[in-house]
């Protein structure tokens, strides 16, 4: 295959500047290429509300710029690094992924936890993402996509999908548990609500307004719950316990952004019952008055992203049918709009840019 010299990248120069179209950034050449990594041409990337984080400076810790965004990318294996051990081939469908290559020794990679590496690199936060034509990706990586997944379906599963997937783990919710999901429309959490649904949840998906009613309806969730109907958290909280057999659902997903939707699970949430900690905010605080977090025996499970493991689950559950990523394809030089609709709360399921100039 032809590589350019160069090619279109979305850059950003500083946190929440205008995001640069590069369409001259330099593209790695097929023989420049170290051992161990291969070059991809990205054809989809998802836009994922961490993305926005990273724009806007959400983030505790300063992320350093320039830099290519981007953490959800299916694309094809355009050339393989000199001497790289691999069973992947040229022409290949892969994905790139949030963590981008971890140690592989460590206790967490040999314990399928490999996300938690101290060694992870990540895309489009500590290297260069996905939101570029093409990109240079660790080999041993890259998720190989099954035939008859469209690359727009794949891309959002490498970081909503595999995050949800295995975060619902992270519940321990058993087929027939009550589990609700907040910001179960997003990008995130419509990903959610079909992976239990799929393993046979009953969900309340919580989320705002008439177009994401619409998109969680059509899954098929029992209940959804619009937090726009409620004067107070107290009447949602209520209103939550009152559809799980009047005590509350088993357990509870936050994939919100806003409100306290993190306060609101762990007040709804029955005894016994598990939150798994998904949404990313700025200056936010999970809390917990400690008498009656003992008292009703809870368990806060942070959950971050997924292991490999999890993505090629991730991915099966689509091959499968079971799971439909809802898309719509824009051009990836619009993603600064995107963005901005993102942190307007406009957006129902995930938008994906197209990396074409
Ligand atoms: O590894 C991780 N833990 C991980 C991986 C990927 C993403 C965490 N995240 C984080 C993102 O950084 C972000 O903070 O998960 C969060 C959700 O990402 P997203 O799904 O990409 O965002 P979105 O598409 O904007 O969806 C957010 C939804 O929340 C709803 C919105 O209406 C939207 O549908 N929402 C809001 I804002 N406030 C709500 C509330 N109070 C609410 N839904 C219910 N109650
Ligand atoms: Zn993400």
């Amino acid at each position: 295959a032809e590589v350019p010299a160069h090619a279109l990248a979305c850059v950003y120069e500083g946190v929440g500047l205008p995001i640069k179209l590069d369409d001259k950034h330099p593209v790695t050449q097929p023989q420049d290429l170290k051992q161990g990594e291969v070059l991809v041409k990205v054809e989809y990337t998802g836009v994922c509300h961490t993305d926005l984080h990273i724009w806007k400076g959400d983030t505790p810790f300063p992320v350093p710029m320039p830099l290519v965004g981007g953490h959800e990318g299916a694309g094809h294996v355009v050339a393989i690094g000199e001497g790289t051990d691999t069973a992947l081939s040229v022409g290949q469908a892969v994905g790139v992924k949030w963590i981008a290559d971890t140690c592989s020794t460590c206790s967490y990679c040999m314990n399928g936890a490999d996300q938690h590496c101290a060694k992870a690199g990540v895309s489009g936060m500590l290297q260069d993402g996905t939101f570029a034509q093409y990109m240079v990706a660790a080999a041993r990586y890259v998720t190989p996509i099954p035939d008859g997944i469209p690359l727009e379906l794949a891309a959002p599963v490498l970081c909503a999908g595999v995050t949800t997937w295995s975060a619902l783990k992270r519940t321990n919710a058993k087929p027939g548990d009550w589990l609700a999901i907040s910001g179960a429309a997003g990008g995130l959490g419509h990903l959610a609500v079909q992976y239990a649904l799929a393993i046979g949840l009953r969900i309340v998906a919580i989320d705002g307004g008439d177009d994401k009613r619409k998109l969680c309806e059509g899954y098929g969730v029992d209940h959804f719950v619009d937090f726009r109907d409620y004067k107070s958290g107290a009447e949602l909280i209520e209103a939550v316990k009152a559809i799980c057999d009047g005590i509350g659902p088993h357990a509870a997903l936050v994939c919100a952004t806003g409100g306290n939707a993190y306060g609101q699970a762990i007040e709804f949430l029955r005894p016994r019952g598990t939150l798994a900690a998904v949404a990313l905010a700025a200056n936010t605080k999970i809390e917990a008055e400690v008498f009656s977090f003992i008292g009703k025996g809870l368990t806060v499970a942070g959950s971050y992203v997924g292991s490999r493991q999890d993505a090629i689950e991730a991915l099966s559950f689509v091959a499968r049918g079971k799971v439909r990523p809802n898309v719509q394809v824009e051009a990836l030089k619009d993603v600064q709009s995107v963005l901005e609709r993102m942190d307007r709360g406009q957006i129902s399921g995930r938008i994906h840019p197209i990396g074409r100039f």
